[in-house]
């Protein structure tokens, strides 16, 4: 009996000692009225839950929030929202989903974060007409959440994470120095900038904005950056990633480093205002890579350039320049005739198994094609996530490639090598594609915006409209 007692006593302390550690529960705020108001009327407003997650304290009829992150859950319905709310402790704001729910604040700051360490603002199910923004270290998490309003900056931070999930967005992200990581979203009107912090992108299109960051690494994987205004992805220092990948229609440069490494893998630049990739003293390396149909140069560089089964084709002023050292493997560069600096503005320092057009690349070693037509189909849906050229019947490109030095894979993601000639030998192709190449993978999502085919494929068609146009309008006026 007495040993009994103090068991319960050892028990009953060790579980206060433990209690006592641990963090308080988190309380979850529930809002039941869409009223824009911060009162004492009996009910709990969107407002009101915010103040008591907080203050943690009791506001009017929501309950006290506690210290540490607290879950502010709305009702369906339109919340108007007169003034900016700020947010001083951790918070979890949930809708009743992304199209039951919305905050309507407009065009401006609907939820400001003071900079307070650890008070994170997440977001989640719902739609927001406004803007967030937190200063300090403050982060920023959006989960499945629609946002409208603004065609600028629609989440911004200082030196918080901003961490983006399932979003659509009219306007873009942006950080000094915090780390921004989105996926699965959609951002038109503005794209994804950081002074400093590192950008991660997945699963994501971005129209109207680029990708940019001055000194923070940038990895994008299944994006596209379509019609960015000035340069599609761009940075000063720090390294750039891109897989499978597009960035066309960029004002300026598709991708520019100045001196960060960039590394491109079964991607397509394309129909950018100037050069494709664009790089001060950047090592750059690309495989498995479309860079076709922009308005300068395909590859300007002056570092270490390699270029292994990648098709540089029908750029406006060249195919390759710069004072960087090339080397080339089953690479295309072609197309570039009549151009300011042709295929290649200089010899590149080593060719194997590549082919060029108007035979200025100095591809002088064994295997290489100099001075031949590759008979590219346009650039179009041949498979996979981005559009790429397909070597036509007869292509001098198909299997003339090297298979020790041939990818498993092309851009597509179809296996290499494939018999492509059809004399019951699979030898890899040169460039980015591999004709009849295994497996064609599921078409893209959507059609990308705004991608011009080979301007010659563009004029062969236009002058055979013509020429059918006038064989028609001829007779018809004779008759009459
Ligand atoms: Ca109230
Ligand atoms: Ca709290
Ligand atoms: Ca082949
Ligand atoms: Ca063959």
């Amino acid at each position: 009996m007495r040993r009994h007692s103090v068991r319960l006593i050892a028990r009953s302390f060790l579980a206060a000692l433990f209690l006592g550690a641990l963090p308080a529960a988190a309380a979850t705020v529930s809002v039941n009225t869409l009223a824009d108001e911060l009162n004492a009327d009996g009910d709990c407003s969107l407002r009101e839950a915010v103040q008591a997650a907080n203050t943690n304290a009791a506001v009017d009829a929501c309950v006290a929030g506690t210290p540490g992150a607290d879950t502010v859950v709305l009702p369906a319905g339109t919340i108007p929202v007169s003034v900016t709310i700020n947010i001083t402790d951790a918070v979890t704001i949930r809708g009743a989903g992304r199209a039951s729910t919305t905050i309507q604040r407009g065009a401006t700051t609907a939820f400001n974060g003071t900079g307070v360490v650890g008070a994170t603002l997440t977001l989640e199910d719902l739609a927001v007409v406004g803007e967030v923004n937190t200063g300090g270290t403050q982060d920023i998490a959006i989960t499945r959440v629609d946002f409208t309003g603004s065609t600028g900056t629609i989440v911004n931070s200082l030196n918080g994470a901003i961490t983006i999930a399932d979003a659509t967005m009219t306007g873009g992200v942006n950080s000094l120095n915090g780390t921004i990581a989105i996926s699965n979203s959609t951002l038109t009107g503005d794209g994804v900038n950081s002074s400093g912090g590192a950008l991660s992108v997945t699963d994501t299109t971005v129209t109207g904005g680029g990708v940019n960051s001055n000194s923070g690494t940038l990895s994008l994987t299944r994006v596209r950056v379509l019609n960015a205004p000035s340069t599609g992805v761009n940075t000063s220092t720090s390294p750039i990633t891109l897989v499978d990948s597009t960035v066309a229609g960029a004002g300026n440069d598709g991708v520019n480093s100045g001196s960060g490494a960039i590394s491109i893998t079964r991607s397509t630049i394309s129909g950018n205002g100037d050069d494709g990739v664009g790089s001060g003293t950047s090592a750059v390396s690309i495989v498995n890579s479309t860079v076709s149909g922009n308005g300068g140069v395909g590859i300007v560089g002056n570092g270490t350039i390699t270029l292994n089964a990648v098709t540089v084709a029908g750029n406006g002023e060249g195919g390759l320049t710069g004072s960087g050292t090339f080397s080339l493997v089953n690479t295309i560069v072609a197309l570039h005739a009549g151009t300011e600096d042709g295929d290649c503005a200089n010899p590149v320092a080593s060719a194997q198994e590549s082919l060029d057009s108007d035979n200025s690349c100095g591809l002088n070693a064994a295997n290489n094609r100099p001075g031949v037509n590759p008979l590219l189909g346009p650039l179009a849906n041949n498979g996979g996530s981005t559009l790429t050229h397909m070597p036509l019947a007869g292509s001098p490109a198909i299997d003339a490639g090297s298979n020790a030095a041939c990818q498993a894979v092309d851009q597509r993601g179809a296996a290499r090598p494939a018999d492509g000639d059809g004399d019951g030998t699979a030898t890899c192709d040169i460039g980015a594609v591999e004709a009849a190449g295994g497996v064609t993978p599921p078409p893209p999502p959507q059609p990308p915006a705004n991608i011009p085919t080979l301007s010659e494929w563009g004029l062969l068609v236009l002058v055979l409209l013509v020429v059918l146009s006038a064989a028609r309008i001829v007779p018809g006026t004779r008759r009459r």
